[in-house]
């Protein structure tokens, strides 16, 4: 009989690591697919709760345990799970722009893009134009996410955009940004592609723009 997520989705959502955990082992004991698993268990458990938080019925802290929960249970598969698989939907490059050091929102935008399974090369905060070029060159990212918390340095994603196209490199990339004071105007007005209001709408975002980038 194929194996069933949805208990594993329910405990990933509900927060609980220690359940998420049991039915990993359970699952990979019945020898269940550690793909299955991911993508039928605790990938699904993260995306309900995408929603649940998208629509209001739920709140930031309740997202960060589900992501522990939703972490514990991936590392119980690391180990059977090939690279790919975990990270197959694309690469980010991502930071807290110039003169801006506020990280707690990208942290969590991290923290969720990777369990939407996106790798995500992070950059830290007040990250230099110079230091996302340089990091495209290195990693060849799908996308470039930026945030920034403050209207002072919400400006500095403009330097970003310019140091890309000034190297060659605006073409490559699809440009993603976010953070308290930005909208989807300002998006709009810099030539940003991307842009997210808040951690779940980052994920579902940033497969838009792959999508789009790899057709
Ligand atoms: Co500062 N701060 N702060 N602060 N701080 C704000 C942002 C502020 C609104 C407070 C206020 O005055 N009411 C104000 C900005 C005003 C403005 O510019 N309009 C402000 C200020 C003025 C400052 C200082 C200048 C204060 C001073 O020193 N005089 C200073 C600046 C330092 C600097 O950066 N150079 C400063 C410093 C700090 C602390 C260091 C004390 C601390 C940051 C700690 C840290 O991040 N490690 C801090 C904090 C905590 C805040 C508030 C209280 C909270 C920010 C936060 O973490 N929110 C904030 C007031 C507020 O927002 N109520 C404030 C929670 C977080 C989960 O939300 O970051 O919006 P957020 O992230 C969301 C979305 O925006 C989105 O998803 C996230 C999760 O859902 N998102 C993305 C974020 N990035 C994204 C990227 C994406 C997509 C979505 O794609 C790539």
């Amino acid at each position: 009989m194929a194996w069933d997520g949805s208990r594993l989705a329910e405990a990933v959502q509900n927060g609980d690591d220690q359940e998420a955990i049991k039915l990993v082992r359970e699952a990979l004991a019945n020898q269940a697919p550690p793909i299955t698993i991911l993508n039928e268990g605790l990938v699904p458990g993260i995306q309900q709760l995408g929603t649940l938080f998208h629509g209001g019925e739920v709140f930031l802290p309740e997202v960060l345990i589900a992501c522990r929960a939703m972490n514990r249970g991936v590392e119980q598969l690391k180990p059977y799970l090939a690279a790919g698989d975990m990270y197959g939907k694309g690469k980010v490059v991502l930071g807290t722009v110039e003169g801006d050091l506020h990280d707690i929102g990208k942290n969590i935008v991290r923290i969720m893009l990777e369990c939407g399974g996106f790798e995500v090369i992070d950059l830290g905060v007040d990250v230099p134009a110079t230091a996302f070029v340089d990091a495209v060159r290195e990693h060849a990212p799908d996308i470039v996410g930026m945030s920034a918390l403050l209207t002072m340095t919400m400006t500095n994603m403009t330097e970003v955009l310019k140091a890309l196209d000034d190297a060659g490199l605006r073409d490559q990339v699809r440009v993603m940004i976010g953070g308290a004071p930005i909208t989807r105007e300002y998006a709009d007005q810099i030539g940003a592609e991307g842009f997210a209001e808040d951690c779940a709408a980052a994920v579902q975002e940033a497969e838009r723009l792959v999508a789009a980038h790899r057709q």
